[in-house]
């Protein structure tokens, strides 16, 4: 299984990541001929101006730079037909390449995308699974992401398979893929959306079917790690660090160093111990308490986080002494 690391620097080009989906290879291939088309045109001039400079240079016995050319009928019909024609061509080609981009077949299997600020959710309607910052897909599928935005505009880039499409508020958009390689790919946002923009990424796991259909009946969830541990790795994958910091600093929320067991204030004067009931509460329902000095811009995860997972949130937060 080939890590983000090789998908996205190591195993790519100079110019592009590593392409993992048929229309990639496709995407590529007009990119590069574009590219190498290009750079052979430039040198052509480049070079056909040099030898020009030199040979019409103006000097007492070069005669040939005397005359001074105004029109060319046959010269201006060549270097107005010619990069037409090669317009064209480079516009079909690209207009192909679109309809296949935006065209999906038939037959995909749909996943429900949300952004928010700022992660992204994933829904898997038939399965009635939900996950959050990573989402499974089989190899060799068509998958059809049906997006939307809970807030301001975002948008989804799969760079290894060269998607990419705003998630808007209040309208669907989709895109759709067939990823032809296994492995673990980068999900970026790209449109910036806020201070926790950078960090709005998520993972795509791409397995086979056997895999995907064991994901699939494990419910989607992690079962093997100990809690504090996943916990750990919740703290990332679930975007908490976008807005809590583990180091005391207070980021759009407050740090999680040391709360278990303190009393906290609340914006309404009251005072709460933060046991595992109120950590629980804080995650499921966030404005039920809101802590003072502090705006109530705190998504509520509920139906996002299992069970097990918010056991493990408690437990890494207790080890934040
Ligand atoms: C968009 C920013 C944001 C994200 C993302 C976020 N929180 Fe919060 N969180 C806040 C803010 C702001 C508060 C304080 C206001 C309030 O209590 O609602 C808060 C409060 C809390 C509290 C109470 C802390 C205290 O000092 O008493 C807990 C516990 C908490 N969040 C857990 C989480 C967990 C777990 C996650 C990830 C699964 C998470 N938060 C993701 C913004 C965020
Ligand atoms: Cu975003």
């Amino acid at each position: 299984m080939k890590t983000i690391a090789e998908n996205l620097i190591q195993k790519g080009s100079f110019w592009l990541p590593r392409p993992a989906t048929q229309i990639a290879h496709d995407v590529d291939t007009l990119f590069y001929t574009i590219l190498w088309f290009s750079v052979a045109i430039f040198l052509a001039m480049f070079i056909i101006g040099l030898v020009f400079v030199v040979k019409y240079k103006r000097t007492s016995t070069n005669t040939k730079a005397e005359k001074h050319v105004t029109h060319n009928n046959v010269a201006e019909i060549l270097w107005t037909v010619i990069p037409l024609i090669l317009l064209m061509i480079v516009f079909w080609w690209g207009y192909q390449d679109y309809l296949k981009l935006s065209v999906a077949p038939p037959n995909t299997m749909d996943i429900k995308v949300t952004g928010k600020k700022w992660f992204w959710s994933f829904n898997y309607p038939k399965e009635g699974i939900n996950t959050l910052n990573e989402f499974v897909v089989p190899v060799n599928t068509p998958v059809r992401l049906i997006m939307a935005s809970e807030d301001v505009i975002h948008s989804m880039f799969i760079p290894n398979f060269r998607v990419k499409k705003d998630v808007i508020p209040n309208r669907y958009t989709t895109v759709w893929f067939e990823a032809s390689d296994i492995g673990i790919y980068q999900v970026f946002c790209t449109e910036y959306c806020g201070d926790g923009h950078s960090s709005m990424s998520a993972i795509l796991k791409v397995m086979s079917q056997a895999d995907y259909d064991r994901w699939l009946q494990s419910n989607g969830e992690d079962t093997d790690t100990p809690l504090p541990e996943l916990g750990k790795k919740l703290y990332t994958a679930k975007a908490c660090n976008t807005c809590h910091s583990i180091d005391g600093s207070v980021k759009v929320g407050p740090s999680w160093k040391a709360i278990y067991n303190s009393d906290r204030q609340m914006a309404d004067g009251s005072s709460v111990k933060a046991d595992d009931n109120y950590i629980r509460e804080s995650v499921v329902n966030p404005q039920a308490k809101v802590v003072k000095g502090f705006a109530p811009v705190m998504p509520a995860y509920a139906g996002l986080l299992s069970d097990r997972e918010i056991d493990a949130i408690i437990e890494y937060i207790k080890s934040l002494k």
